[in-house]
């Protein structure tokens, strides 16, 4: 068995959860924090036999896009006054991160 780990936008999670679910994918959905933008974002946990992960996969892209978000520069630039000024950039964030593990076992009590 494999455990398929999501990190997604969080306005991609609601069509993704349909989907997996339709399909009988079994989904755990946490609250999580990135921590580079420190902005919520979503981690799914689907555990499935290895011979549907690729199928997992191919859902996920299909419902989560990239996005331009503007974060604050966390090393701000230092002025001629000596002043630090954080600045704005902008990063791409997404569709997904998805790693996918071994589970050595699985057991529902
Ligand atoms: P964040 O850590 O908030 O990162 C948001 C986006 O900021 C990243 O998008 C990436 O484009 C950019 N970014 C992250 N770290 C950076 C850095 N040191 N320098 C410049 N830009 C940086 P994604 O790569 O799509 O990642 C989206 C979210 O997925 C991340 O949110 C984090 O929560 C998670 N993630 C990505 N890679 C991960 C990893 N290797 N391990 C654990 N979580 C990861």
């Amino acid at each position: 068995m494999k455990l398929v780990i999501a990190i997604v936008h969080d306005e991609d999670v609601h069509p993704l959860l349909e989907d997996l679910t339709a399909k009988k994918f079994r989904v755990t959905k946490l609250a999580t924090t990135g921590g580079f933008l420190k902005s919520g974002n979503t981690t799914l946990l689907v555990g499935v036999e290895g011979e549907y992960v690729d199928q997992v996969i191919e859902i996920i892209k299909e419902n989560c896009q990239s996005r331009e978000q503007m974060a604050t520069s966390p090393t701000p630039v230092s002025g001629a006054t000596g002043v630090f000024i954080p600045y704005p950039i902008e990063v791409t964030v997404g569709g997904a991160t998805v790693f996918v593990v071994d589970v050595e076992k699985y057991v529902k009590l």
